[in-house]
């Protein structure tokens, strides 16, 4: 018998006359798809596919991997570098002399004016890990300012705290091949099918070979949650309560394990007593999931044989952020459920290479995961480098979070930015615009010339863009995988590597490092600095051959190894010096802003499939912005029916930092006393948001504050002011 598509016409793809396929990396998130970028017989990039061998994704892309390749003719690019003396005058074109002899010249002189320190550097999550190494050696060893920091701090720095404080090291321990063995998948605060549809797909796909429970912690009906078989809609940011709660029970069933206790772990005897003050009945009061619900999730996980955690920034992006990461390898942990297949508390990382920047940019330390502390790792590197070991700070300076407040105290005079755009990214814009109103100098780094930061910049400097250069991310289960050069640079921009190797020359210093050439020198560099006895970031066996040979490596890669380790802490060896993994009690302190009578809604933030971030990107790409091109929240309709909000109107949002104009999406994807408003926007969601600080990461909680909604009567105004918002 003949089915469907034979009778009618055969699905014809439009052939775009591509003559050539080059491999690179995805440069969005962190999932680490392959991609290969078509040419045309004019050279130009008309299409793009899923590589059908990597293992990471199997030929498959997301909307932002498909269309990636029509980011090379994007507008809004910078060409030439351009300058000003002040911020309220116009920008000139500059040539990259004039441009780099300036910025290197105010460095000094701000330097000299006011201490090394006085000058920082902010970068990002999104360049490559070459671009981080070298950056690092600059910020370190040659500019010298402890100052230097990454926009990862919004993102990772509660994971990667979390990671130290229970495990001695950064550095997720699981892979996306553990959702093929686990017996059960806790996700907190991830949303998968929208951030990481790749992996989710993944998730998906071994889940419907063997059917395992999903249970989704998340105030927000999501497309996961959609999909699990438990939803946990939690009150905001008390995730802490729940998982001290869930150890209670396991602890109180039996269901822990002891002999991996006893062999692997510290600190128990001060962690049960603290777990056992959150019988379920307490902890149901606090984080609003009820007390049977607690039991039943805990015994699920519990008796599992092979149990994992995935979280996002639903955990991260709290007050408690480190502490909710903690409490999750706390569960693991007294569950044994680390370092075997399918047992995994795996932070799912975000931007493209957020791991690479944690790995090897000297940001919170020294490359390869060492430590400004440790006086051996100063020794080591300042060996390594040729400088002096005294030229090196004893412990780490700001984070990015402490770096902007510090200009309103007149710390800092001076800042460089390189791709990142705190204007948009960063809670409370106002005070955003009037701290960066205050540096004496601003160089803002970037792929595109429009970015909202770069209004108050003094200098900018226009860089390469993802596969018009080369070098490595590492993603979420640690692969390391090559972005290889598609196309020339865009203009006169230059690869971010080449600006800093310029930035080195112009930089007066009686010792300084060498810099090699070639981000594969460099590469080859990192890789010596990688070796060593008990070492976990070992990447000494891998080479950019070998890497895009086998479509991405995991580290520890160790020479001589062929594949990389699929996981850590196999031997139950964790990194603090004794080897043992701590468990650490967390006892629960309210101390975010809450919803009141003046304003009654939790303002909850994130992010949609077709965007990416503050759309610099993603805005100029029709097809991506066609499905979400306006400012909007999503709001419960029977809150917005009370006050007298249609589906469709404008509505103001307001807080006390500020208020922005959004559309109103009635859903009941949201309960009624939230909104959620994606942060893509410019001018939007963080004019109102908080964003107070953890105390261990510094990451702010964007994901609460207290809001209320007002209904607007002049549509038409409202809707121009919305058209502001909407940059492009
Ligand atoms: N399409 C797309 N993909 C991306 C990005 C992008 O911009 N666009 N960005 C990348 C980056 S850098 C990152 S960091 C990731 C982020 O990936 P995700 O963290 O998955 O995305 P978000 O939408 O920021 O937040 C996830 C969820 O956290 C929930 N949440 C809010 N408060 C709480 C709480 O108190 N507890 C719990 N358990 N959950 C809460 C929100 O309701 C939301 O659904 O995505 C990466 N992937
Ligand atoms: N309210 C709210 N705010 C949030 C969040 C939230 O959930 N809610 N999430 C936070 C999170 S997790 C993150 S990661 C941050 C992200 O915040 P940002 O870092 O500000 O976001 P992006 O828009 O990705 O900025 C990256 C910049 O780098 C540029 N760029 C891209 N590639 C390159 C390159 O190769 N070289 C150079 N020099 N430039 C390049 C892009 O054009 C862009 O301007 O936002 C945070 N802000
Ligand atoms: S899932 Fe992430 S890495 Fe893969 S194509 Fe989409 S944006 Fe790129
Ligand atoms: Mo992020």
């Amino acid at each position: 018998m003949l089915f469907g598509r034979r009778k009618k016409n055969p699905i014809k793809l439009p052939d775009k006359g591509v003559v050539e396929w080059r491999y690179t990396t995805c440069g969005y998130c962190s999932t680490g798809c392959s991609i290969e970028v078509g040419l045309n017989r004019e050279g130009k990039a008309v299409a793009a596919r899923g590589v059908g061998n990597a293992d990471v994704n199997r030929g498959k892309l997301c909307i932002k991997g498909i269309l990636e390749y029509e980011l090379f003719e994007t507008p809004g690019r910078g060409r030439v570098p351009l300058m000003r003396e002040r911020i309220t005058e116009p920008f000139r074109e500059a040539s990259w002399d004039e441009a780099l002899d300036r910025t290197a010249a105010e460095i000094q002189r701000i330097q000299d004016a006011y201490g090394r320190d006085a000058f920082a550097i902010v970068s990002t999550g999104q360049i490559m890990t070459e671009e981080f190494y070298t950056l690092g050696k600059l910020a370190r060893g040659v500019i010298g300012t402890n100052n230097y920091d990454g926009n990862t701090t919004l993102c990772m720095s509660s994971a990667v705290s979390g990671y130290k404080r229970s495990f001695g090291s950064d550095g997720p321990p699981g892979c996306y091949e553990d959702f093929e063995h686990t017996h059960c998948l806790l996700a907190f605060g991830s949303n998968l099918p929208e951030q990481h549809p790749v992996i989710y797909w993944r998730m998906r796909e071994a889940r419907e070979r063997r059917k395992f429970p999903l249970i989704v912690v998340d105030p927000r009906v999501t497309m996961l949650a959609q999909n699990a078989d438990m939803h946990l809609p939690i009150n905001p940011g008390t995730d802490v309560v729940l998982l001290n709660s869930l150890a209670h029970v396991i602890l109180k069933e039996g269901l822990h394990d002891p002999d991996y206790i006893a062999a692997h772990t510290t600190g128990f005897e001060e962690f049960k007593a603290l777990v056992e003050q959150y019988d379920p009945r307490t902890a149901s009061k606090i984080c609003g999931i009820d007390e049977d619900t607690i039991r039943n999730v805990a015994r699920v996980f519990g008796k599992a044989p092979a149990a994992m955690t995935i979280w996002t920034m639903g955990i991260n992006q709290s007050t408690h952020g480190s502490d909710g990461v903690v409490a999750i390898n706390n569960l693991h942990l007294i569950t044994g459920n680390i370092g075997k297949p399918g047992a995994a508390p795996m932070s799912i990382t975000g931007q493209s290479n957020a791991m690479g920047t944690r790995e090897w940019s000297s940001c919170s330390g020294l490359p390869g995961y060492r430590y400004l502390e440790n006086p051996e790792h100063r020794r080591e590197i300042a060996e390594f480098w040729g400088i002096d070991e005294e030229f090196l700070p004893k412990k780490r300076g700001m984070f990015m979070t402490d770096i902007l407040p510090a200009i309103e105290t007149g710390q800092i005079k001076g800042m460089w930015l390189i791709a990142t755009n705190p204007m948009t990214s960063m809670a409370n814009t106002a005070r955003i615009r009037r701290t960066l109103e205050r540096l004496e100098f601003l160089v803002v780094q970037d792929a595109y010339a429009d970015v909202e930061t770069n209004e108050y910049s003094h200098v900018y400097l226009p860089a390469a863009l993802w596969a018009e250069k080369q070098g490595c991310f590492t993603n979420t289960e640690r692969r390391v995988n090559l972005v290889r050069n598609v196309m020339p640079p865009h203009g006169d921009s230059k690869p971010d590597f080449w600006i800093f190797n310029e930035m080195a020359k112009r930089i007066q210093r009686e010792k300084k490092p060498h810099f090699p050439e070639t981000t594969e020198q460099v590469f080859e560099e990192m890789k010596q600095l990688s070796k060593g006895e008990g070492r976990i970031l070992d990447i000494s066996g891998m080479s950019y051959e070998k890497i895009e040979k086998a479509r991405g490596l995991q580290w520890p890669c160790r020479e001589g190894q062929e594949k990389g380790d699929q996981r850590l802490y196999t031997d139950g060896v964790f990194q603090h010096p004794d080897g043992k993994a701590k468990l650490i009690p967390l006892p629960f302190e309210d101390n975010n802003e809450r919803p009141d009578e003046e304003y009654p809604l939790w303002l909850n933030s994130g992010r949609v499939v077709e965007h990416f971030h503050t759309r610099t990107r993603t805005g100029k790409i029709g097809n991506q912005n066609k499905f979400s091109p306006t400012p909007y929240m999503e709001i419960n309709p029977d809150t917005a029916a009370e006050l007298g909000i249609r589906h469709g109107e404008y509505a103001r949002v307001v807080s006390r930092r500020g208020d922005a104009i959004v559309m109103a999406q009635c859903t009941q994807r949201v309960p009624r006393n939230m909104i959620f408003i994606p942060f893509h926007y410019h001018e939007c969601v963080n004019r109102v948001s908080l964003g107070l600080l953890d105390p261990h990461s510094r990451q702010p909680a964007y994901k609460q504050c207290a809001v209320r909604v007002e209904k607007i009567e002049d549509q038409a105004a409202a809707a121009k002011l919305n058209l502001a918002a909407r940059a492009y």
